[in-house]
């Protein structure tokens, strides 16, 4: 990785590839579309990206770490690459003054970046009025586009995911024998309810050891971010492509059999259960999501797992991801501050100590403090619900989300919070969602009342 603060420039005019810390993917459009005698790229860990939100130290660390590692594979393949690192001193603290800061260096004829992921630095971006011209490019990780996306929904008086899931299906061809569904039902939800055992072999994750580059970048964050929240080590998470691909496939051999069984239960002292924990990997690029719902399919079709629980983690990726993302951009600006049900108490403290004789609420908040995870039923079920029905103001609690997990972007995190678990949005999602909401509450309340490992909520 260089950092070419006192680089003249020799070479013909050309453009800046401005790649963002979730854009971390060699087959991103922009890098794509460039050229590597020409062009330049620009990644910069800066203040305000890192400060938007208090953001949990492990998160932090993921980010800069896997962006270091990224710039270091460009270099290797021959780009040109500027790296600002956040102690820069000339670090201008922003995306913009980063790139005022490289027009100043070079001689560039455009800005080329893929669209980010979240409204307010989208917005930022192309407020900025610098000497070359921007161009924003459509993010070609995702499957559906915004105006697929738009075009879907008009029209409809609700927006339900499993419509939109099913042409999800049709348009990868997952898990589809000509025009119908492997096995003759797109859903294989009722037989994935199943409440979780003690004595039941609980797969663990891959563990990563951090390198010399994630090192510096711990010591980094235990510096400059003190006070965040979280515990910082011991840190694990891949940083790689090359990692993040063994956490797939070690996910692939241990656990996807019986996701589907268990993707609704929890378990005391169990943070993981069958889950996958490939979201913050998938959300800053590091895999690609079609490629991970084709290692399942593949496991489908070699006889390694069953389709309930196949069928089920592609549901989760090409229909909630994919919903969720499309909700978003639909909705924006203005969705993270939507009210309906005029909650207006404080978030509790609580959520930042985890200090509460609420076992599952306690439960749930240490191990976010340990890990920057929780699965999908604790951040549903748990903290998502108790906000609710406290009447929480969804705003904070929307921020607090932002901050705590590792996998939290702004286009996957709001509707979830704002939508799927506070119905801050007056019920856009739909009534599927109510179902869905109380299916999981009564699955969830019968595994806590079989199992009595949780405790009640007061
Ligand atoms: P698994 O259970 O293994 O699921 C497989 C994959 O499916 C995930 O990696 C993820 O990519 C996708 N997925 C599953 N459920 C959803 C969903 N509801 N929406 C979008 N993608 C989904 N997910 C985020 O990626 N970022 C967030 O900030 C986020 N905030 C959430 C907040 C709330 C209140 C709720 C209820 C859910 C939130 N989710 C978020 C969705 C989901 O909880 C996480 O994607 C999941 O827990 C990540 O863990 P995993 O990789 O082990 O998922
Ligand atoms: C999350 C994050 C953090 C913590 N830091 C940086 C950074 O220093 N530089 C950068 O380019 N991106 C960072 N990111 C990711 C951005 O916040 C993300 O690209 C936007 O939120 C859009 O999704």
């Amino acid at each position: 990785m260089s950092n070419h603060t006192t680089h003249q420039d020799s070479r013909e005019p050309g453009r800046i590839i401005l790649i963002l810390g979730d854009q971390l993917s060699h087959d991103l459009p922009s890098l794509q579309i460039a050229d590597p005698q020409k062009d330049r790229v620009l990644m910069a860990e800066v203040a305000e990206e890192a400060s938007y939100v208090p953001h949990h130290k492990k998160k932090l660390a993921l980010v800069f770490s896997a962006m270091r590692h990224f710039a270091d594979e460009l270099t290797a393949a021959g780009w040109d690459l500027k790296y600002v690192h956040l102690d820069d001193p000339d670090n201008s603290g922003s995306l913009t003054g980063e790139l005022d800061r490289a027009l100043e260096q070079f001689t560039v004829t455009e800005v080329l970046v893929t669209e980010p992921g979240e409204y307010r630095l989208k917005e930022a971006l192309n407020r900025w009025s610098g000497p070359a011209r921007l161009t924003m490019l459509d993010d070609s990780r995702f499957l559906a586009s915004h105006d697929m996306f738009r075009s879907w929904a008009e029209g409809r008086k609700q927006l339900r995911m499993e419509y939109f899931y099913r042409d999800m299906r049709r348009k990868t061809g997952l898990l589809m024998q000509g025009d119908s569904p492997e096995g003759g039902k797109w859903n294989y939800d009722t037989e994935n309810r199943k409440p979780a055992q003690n004595d039941m072999f609980m797969p663990k994750p891959m563990r990563c050891d951090p390198d010399r580059i994630t090192q510096d970048v711990l010591e980094l964050v235990e510096q400059r971010f003190p006070g965040n929240f979280g515990r910082l080590t011991p840190f694990w998470f891949a940083v790689t492509r090359a990692a993040a691909l063994k956490a797939l496939d070690h996910f692939i051999d241990v656990a996807l059999p019986l996701f589907g069984d268990y993707q609704d239960a929890m378990l005391d002292g169990e943070p993981f259960l069958y889950h996958s924990l490939l979201s913050q990997y998938i959300n800053i690029g590091l895999l690609n999501p079609l490629e991970v719902c084709r290692s399942a399919e593949r496991a489908y079709y070699e006889g390694h797992a069953p389709l309930n629980a196949v069928e089920g983690f592609i549901r989760q990726i090409i229909g909630w991801r994919e919903y969720m993302r499309g909700i978003y951009w639909l909705k924006m600006p203005g969705y993270t501050r939507e009210n309906a049900l005029g909650a207006r108490r404080d978030l509790p403290d609580f959520y930042w100590s985890g200090e509460t004789g609420m076992a599952c609420m306690a439960a749930a908040i240490t191990q976010t403090r340990d890990e920057a995870y929780a699965h999908h039923i604790q951040r549903l079920m748990v903290t998502g619900n108790f906000a609710m029905l406290a009447g929480i103001n969804p705003h904070q609690v929307h921020e607090w989300y932002l901050a705590v997990y590792a996998d939290a972007y702004e286009w996957v995190e709001a509707p979830n919070v704002i939508g799927m678990s506070q119905f801050a949005d007056g019920g856009l999602l739909g009534s599927r969602l109510i179902n869905f909401q109380s299916q999981k509450m009564t699955a969830a309340a019968s595994a806590i009342s079989e199992r009595k490992t949780f405790g009640h909520l007061s």
